[in-house]
């Protein structure tokens, strides 16, 4: 609104003193509408201007993302395993499909191998299948995407030895 009050200004200067107490021409109207118009271009260009610099903000976070003792849902989605029933506490957070359960939960010595008790997939649209054998093999159940589950109550508790992304083309089908 300030670019059409700038433009509107500048037309009256053209104009002479009397031109002030008449109604707006189509010429002002139009001043007008174009000001508008810009004020709208420079609005998405500042959103735009914004989201480049919150993709930039993401970019930076992928080197810390997977493995660093935070679930989160950037990058496509972590899937989180948890030695708890209730989601809290240490955590193994991986952006990964991980065929052999050989980590520790981030900051223990505390081995994920059949000590898993419940999951966040923080993927929004991609299914996760845990397994109770190494490279995608035994018992399997898949977790949707965006869903936490508390195994312990569902008769999976520390059972797991690898996941797959559905996304993967190396998981089973
Ligand atoms: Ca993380
Ligand atoms: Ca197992």
């Amino acid at each position: 609104m300030i670019d059409a009050g700038q433009i509107k200004t500048g037309t009256t200067v053209h104009k002479t003193p009397v031109a002030r107490f008449e109604q707006p021409s189509q010429e002002d109207y139009s001043a007008t509408t174009e000001g508008i118009r810009m004020s709208k271009m420079r609005a998405i260009l500042t959103a735009v201007i914004l989201s480049i610099t919150t993709t930039a903000a993401f970019a930076g976070n992928a080197a810390a993302g997977s493995y660093n003792g935070v679930c989160e849902s950037s990058n496509g989605g972590e899937v989180c395993l948890y030695n708890t029933t209730n989601f809290t506490g240490a955590v193994y957070d991986t952006l990964y499909s991980k065929s052999e359960y050989t980590g520790t939960y981030y900051g223990t010595n505390t081995p994920i191998d059949n000590t898993v008790s419940s999951t966040w997939n923080r993927d929004p649209d991609t299914l996760v299948t845990f397994y109770g054998m190494p490279n995608y093999t035994g018992g399997a159940i898949g977790q949707a995407g965006g869903y936490k589950h508390s195994w312990e109550f569902m008769g999976f508790n520390n059972v797991f030895s690898s996941h797959c992304f559905e996304s993967n083309p190396s998981c089973p089908n």
